[in-house]
């Protein structure tokens, strides 16, 4: 092969690669919220869309992770959690359904909270994040843990050290913010959560491999620190305030 053709061949090859994540790069206008998850008239969860396309939170998360992310493993737990529902608990709330998880199945618990979980991960993520909070959201975080960089420390570490498959959150309870970590898809809100970590919500950073391991392999620190970068804390402080 003279060099012409190795340039044309390997240029195409790029070429399919690029274009690879352009075919599913809808973007949604409407913002949803989490803390309002319902199911359908038909009483079918769905998927919701994401408020930015799959590459747009490049270079911090690739765009094939994000796709398989949302399409497959959300999309994935939202199909299981219609499968477990009893059609008595279709109509409810998914956030009440978090609060007495207790009384559910396993199936359930995995698969609701992965779908709370997840509709609340890619809602608190922008590709326009700031470095940090602003109003009364900072003021809650500066009283609470001393300065902003003590309560990122904190946040980090819980994502670090949390053993295996979960998430880290900062939940706000009783006019108070804490940060906490979960196993799994369990999540703040539910019922089976130690008293003293239970609350809502307001930030959370999934810390299952799939959510960082095509691009970082073993790399979780690495992931997230790039997490600060891409933090929408407009809807951190929304969520505050409604919580
Ligand atoms: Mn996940």
């Amino acid at each position: 092969m003279d060099k012409r053709t190795f340039l044309k061949k390997s240029l195409t090859g790029m070429a399919g690669l690029i274009s690879y994540p352009l075919i599913s790069k809808a973007v949604h206008p409407e913002p949803y919220s989490s803390a309002g998850i319902s199911s359908s008239m038909a009483g079918k969860y769905e998927l919701p869309s994401l408020p930015y396309a799959y590459d747009a939170l490049e270079p911090y998360i690739d765009s094939l992770t994000m796709e398989i992310h949302h399409t497959r493993h959300h999309a994935g737990y939202i199909n299981n959690l219609n499968n477990a529902l009893e059609s008595a608990d279709r109509d409810k709330p998914l956030k009440s359904i978090m609060e007495s998880i207790s009384s559910y199945s396993t199936a359930v618990r995995n698969n609701g909270g992965g779908h709370f979980n997840h509709s609340l991960f890619w809602e608190v993520m922008t590709p326009r994040g700031s470095d940090k909070p602003t109003g009364e959201l900072l003021s809650a975080i500066e009283s609470e843990f001393g300065s902003f960089d003590s309560f990122r420390d904190e946040f980090s570490n819980a994502a670090a050290t949390r053993f295996g498959s979960g998430w880290a959150w900062l939940v706000a309870s009783g006019g108070k913010l804490m940060v906490t970590s979960t196993p799994n898809q369990d999540n703040p809100l539910m019922d089976v959560v130690p008293a003293g970590e239970r609350g809502t919500p307001i930030l959370g950073i999934d810390v299952w491999e799939h959510a960082y391991y095509l691009n970082y392999q073993n790399r979780r620190g690495d992931y997230i620190s790039a997490f600060w970068n891409i933090i929408n804390w407009g809807a951190v402080s929304e969520k505050l305030k409604q919580a």
